[in-house]
């Protein structure tokens, strides 16, 4: 059966400028949907392209504070630092605040495409920015939108899961549902050993009726496609399974690919899309969110494969001509010599192996799954 995929997208975003030094290209957000068009995806009856609106302050105010939604909403260029921005990861600009409330708007569309019911799956490449905090910006993050669409679903009666396989831990999503069963939320990346933004660990469970609601899968340096699968199959299936939820919310970044310039793993596009799919298997409903993802091209191709996987559609491996010719990308998939990871790969066995006894010791049994 095929089902009605929603794509959210707007231009608005892919146009946010900030310093030539900082690692997130919003062009990145308009390659993806080039990509898309080129292959001829918005032709398929089950796509339906629909634009973002701006987030609400009611929307914002559900996790974020009023004095740091005030503070993002007039900074300017050249103003004071403050609510975790400065020179760096999380520089103030003009234009800021328009920018993000279209990321976070878009994420809270989609909630609302599902809840609605026309749709069955919808993917905002907007959101996905995982590390805001109620009261500061963090790891270019500014408004956390899985938060605020995991909010919407709830607020609406459904059961949330939410999945995070960004390369980064999905710290600010786990602080917003630390002490709650409502929300069942595991996060795949590389280990904070390594890695901004240093959390993750397994032992990070969840607190008072939320332990074992909170599940994390830190993994090792270069870890590649197959230790990554084998780790994600033993622990995120089952659990979805167990918990039953209504609708599952991904966040699908792609910094852990191995041209990925900031992080340290070794996947490729076919490995993220075989977890897409696995993903796509346990989902009743499935809202997807972009995130991070620091190769542009890794990015255009990742999110055309996983909105494919949402439409149950095949696309060819060879990229269209019109597009090739404009970015000098020809595959969809990977096709590069990763023999430079091979030696790793008997570490990265070893520590996911040792994540995955934890929470089968820890996690599983509050879930009603044998403890391994
Ligand atoms: C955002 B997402 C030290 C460098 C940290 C922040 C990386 C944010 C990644 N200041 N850089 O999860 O892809
Ligand atoms: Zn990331």
């Amino acid at each position: 059966m095929t089902r009605k995929a929603a794509f959210i997208y707007s231009d608005e975003l892919s146009t946010f400028v900030l310093p030539d030094s900082h690692p997130m290209k919003p062009i990145r957000l308009q390659y993806v949907y080039e990509l898309l068009r080129d292959y001829g995806i918005f032709d398929l009856p089950e796509a339906a392209l629909v634009e973002p609106r701006p987030v609400t302050d009611d929307e914002v105010l559900r996790f974020h504070k009023p004095e740091y939604l005030e503070y993002v909403k007039h900074v300017r260029t050249g103003d004071i630092p403050a609510f975790g921005f400065g020179p760096g990861d999380n520089p103030v600009s003009d234009g800021l605040y328009g920018a993000m409330a279209i990321s976070a708007g878009g994420s809270v569309v989609a909630a609302e495409l599902l809840a609605a019911g026309g749709f069955d799956r919808a993917f905002s490449i907007l959101g996905g920015l995982h590390h805001a905090m109620p009261g500061h910006a963090s790891g270019f993050c500014v408004f956390n939108d899985p938060v605020l669409a995991i909010q919407e679903l709830l607020a609406r009666g459904m059961k949330v899961a939410y999945v995070d396989i960004d390369c980064h831990h999905g710290d600010g999503v786990q602080y917003a549902f630390y002490d709650t069963d409502a929300v069942l939320n595991i996060s795949v990346h590389e280990s904070g050993s390594f890695l901004f933004p240093g959390t993750g660990f397994v032992n990070e469970t969840g607190t008072g009726k939320g332990t074992g609601y909170s599940v994390n899968l830190p993994l090792y340096m270069y870890t590649g496609d197959e230790v990554y699968l084998w780790a994600f199959r033993e622990v995120v299936p089952p659990l979805l399974e167990a918990f039953a939820p209504d609708v599952v919310v991904t966040q699908l970044g792609i910094d852990s690919h191995h041209r990925d310039p900031i992080t340290h793993l070794g996947l490729t596009i076919q490995g993220f899309s075989e977890a897409v799919s696995d993903l796509a298997d346990t989902a009743p409903k499935w809202l997807a969110l972009g995130g991070g993802g620091y190769d542009v091209y890794a990015v255009a191709r990742a999110w055309t494969a996983a909105y494919a996987i949402m439409l149950d559609t095949q696309l060819p491996d060879a990229i269209p001509d019109a597009y090739t010719e404009r970015h000098g990308v020809t595959t969809l998939w990977d096709h590069d010599d990763l023999s430079e990871f091979a030696p790793h790969q008997k570490d990265a066995r070893q520590y996911a192996e040792k994540s995955i006894l934890e929470l089968q010791r820890e996690v599983f049994p509050v879930h009603g799954l044998r403890s391994g």
